[in-house]
């Protein structure tokens, strides 16, 4: 963080860690999830007055924050998008409670999915839960709506989402800094009319949600959350908020704007007020028409999506084609600048990845596999295309389950295989290990294969409940308890073995469990001496080459007719797997490892 006199340039995740602390917050959780992953990195900052932690999931995240605010303290917990659906079942009964130390949860939303399955607008499942939402445009807001939120989370006794997307998540902008304010803990004083949610007490809650909604509506009106910029003589209204607001601005249309800080509950008041006054009410907003379908459903005429997509991100080049098909403006400013769709190329797995040999392997076996989320999902892609189903965090050992039954009671005995990283086991894995054995059939052919990489990769490398050294629980010890009899251990690094005990197990009819156990190449900076090819004895089979590793390609050596394959020396981080798949052993260690490899 760049800090000067009292000002700093903050991303959008760190502006929000800033909010809490300054807002006197005293608890902090999280699970791991792109875009929002920064806030409780940057929170670690502030240990010394601030609990943070990465809780096991989304939904164990909340239920510590929540118990921390039941507690009379100010928390909050943040996670992507898709979190909040992990979140959802404590979420929809906490938001019924009376609040009491003040909450705010950040959903991290990733229009155009830029690291996500889906693309999923969370202002939806905020008004569904009965939440008010803050929706900020930069830094400087993230921050002060963060504090904001927990001021009137207290005030009104209502759980507040802050709603971000990526972009604003990861990019800078000046932020003024303030002191913490110190915040007394409240007394819990126990109240089933409060905090016990079953009827007769649950029922009462009702009628309290829809009162807290009615007096923030009322706040709505005239608060400085939302902005109003007039200008002389403009007949359209804009209704917009977040990051495309700064786009509008830059194009510096001559409309009106009615920017939304707290985009739920809206006051139908204002808007009433601002619909008399104009002829026209446009809304700009990047996925779903929440904003403007709230409108709609007050008898408010206005038009967004007609001119905006409904997908994606909206560049500030979106934003002005739809100001020119809304007729508010004639010229484009930015249509000089032509968009070409960069270069495609797929992400891959990484210079020595341990999930390499293990979908080089599979790919071979022409089984089918489902997939799960992590680094390991890429293996939905060429030139593995090993998964042939891939939903969300540990949804692909249920899906085999479910798929194994119905192909054995359809009389298809085909092998089915499902893969599932260490940092999703601990997540939402476990249930689903736990229920492959209820109603089990001795002879289902399933074959799971756990990839212990030691560390939740695809977020950045949090330790999990594995690799935590506090915890270290083992996967292997757990699986015994649960009861699962067959489980194979093997190092990944030794791809021959490696080969053998898949292909074992593939055709094993029964269930069986394959834990491989290399560390993520990156995370722990995995440096052997590298590998190169010697093109006199390279037949240019290509076998290394389809392994995928970046440092290889085929090249033209001198007095060699045919392409060889070559290794780029600096990316080479000698993990050996294009040695060991090479059917003639062209493939040579530059100096020989003092480590070996069982
Ligand atoms: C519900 C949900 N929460 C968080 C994420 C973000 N996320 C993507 S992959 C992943 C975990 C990956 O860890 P692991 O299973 O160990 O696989 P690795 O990336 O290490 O190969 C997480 C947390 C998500 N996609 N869905
Ligand atoms: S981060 Fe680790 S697990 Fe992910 S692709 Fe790279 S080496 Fe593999
Ligand atoms: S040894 Fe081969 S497979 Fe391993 S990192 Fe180097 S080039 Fe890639
Ligand atoms: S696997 Fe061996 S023989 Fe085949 S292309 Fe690679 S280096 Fe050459």
């Amino acid at each position: 963080m760049h800090l000067e006199e009292n000002k700093a340039v903050l991303t959008g995740n760190q502006a929000i860690a800033r909010g809490f602390y300054e807002g006197g917050g005293l608890v902090a959780t999280s699970y791991p999830g792109s875009p929002t992953v920064g806030i409780i990195e940057t929170i670690k900052e502030y240990e010394e007055s601030v609990y943070c932690e990465f809780s096991t999931n989304e939904k164990v995240a909340l239920e510590v924050a929540m118990g921390a605010s039941f507690a009379g303290v100010r928390s909050l917990c943040s996670m992507k998008h898709v979190g909040v659906n992990i979140a959802a079942d404590p979420l929809m009964t906490f938001t019924q409670t009376t609040i009491n130390g003040g909450f705010v949860l950040i959903t991290g939303d990733d229009p155009g999915m830029h690291s996500s399955q889906n693309e999923q607008d969370n202002r939806v499942f905020g008004k569904f839960a009965n939440m008010a939402i803050l929706d900020p445009s930069d830094s400087q807001e993230a921050k002060e709506f963060t504090k904001k939120g927990l001021e009137l989370s207290e005030k009104h006794h209502i759980p507040m989402m802050l709603r971000i997307t990526s972009r604003l998540c990861h990019s800078r902008s000046v932020v003024e800094l303030q002191e913490r304010k110190d915040v007394k803990t409240k007394p819990f004083e126990p109240d089933p009319y409060k905090y016990c949610m079953l009827p007769p007490y649950s029922d009462k809650a009702q009628y309290f949600m829809k009162e807290r909604l009615e007096k923030l509506e009322e706040y709505a009106y005239d608060t400085n959350l939302n902005r109003l910029e007039e200008k002389e003589g403009a007949n359209t209204l804009i209704i917009t908020s977040g990051l495309v607001y700064e786009h509008l601005k830059e194009i510096e249309a001559n409309v009106s704007v009615y920017k939304l800080g707290l985009v739920y509950p809206i006051s139908m008041k204002k808007i009433n007020e601002l619909n008399k006054k104009y002829e026209k009410i446009v809304v700009l907003e990047e996925m779903m028409p929440f904003i403007e379908n709230e409108l709609k459903l007050n008898g408010i005429s206005c038009k967004g999506k007609e001119y905006f997509s409904f997908t994606g991100e909206l560049q500030i080049e979106d934003v002005e084609e739809g100001l020119v098909k809304a007729g508010i403006i004639q010229e484009r400013k930015f249509k000089e600048i032509e968009r070409k769709d960069p270069p495609s190329r797929s992400p891959q797995f990484c210079s020595g990845c341990p999930h390499r040999p293990i979908y080089d392997i599979l790919k071979k076996e022409k089984v089918n596999v489902i997939g799960d989320i992590g680094c390991y999902s890429m293996g939905i892609l060429f030139p593995f295309e090993v998964h042939h189903i891939n939903i969300s965090m540990g949804a692909g050992v249920s899906i085999l389950k479910g798929m194994r039954k119905a192909w054995d009671l359809s009389g298809n005995k085909k092998p089915l295989v499902a893969m599932i990283g260490d940092g999703t086991f601990f997540h939402s894995g476990i249930p689903g290990f736990i229920n492959l054995l209820h109603k089990l059939d001795k002879n289902a052919n399933m074959t799971v294969i756990i990839l212990d990489n030691q560390t939740t990769a695809m977020t950045g490398g949090q330790p999990n409940a594995s690799s935590d050294k506090e915890m270290d629980i083992k996967i292997n010890d757990l699986l015994k308890i649960i009861g699962i009899e067959r489980i194979q251990i093997v190092n990944q690094y030794n791809y021959e073995k490696a080969k053998k005990i898949i292909h074992e197990e593939i055709k094993y009819e029964g269930l069986s469990v394959i834990i491989a156990t290399g560390p993520c190449a990156l995370q722990f900076r995995m440096r052997h001496f590298h590998f190169y090819v010697d093109p006199n004895i390279c037949i240019s089979c290509r076998s290394c080459i389809k392994t995928n590793c970046p440092p290889l390609q085929m090249k033209k050596y001198e007095g060699h007719e045919k392409l060889k394959s070559s290794i780029d020396p600096d990316m080479c981080v000698g993990c050996s797997i294009c040695a060991q798949v090479c059917p003639v052993n062209a493939i040579k260690q530059s100096r020989p490892d003092s480590k070996e490899r069982e």
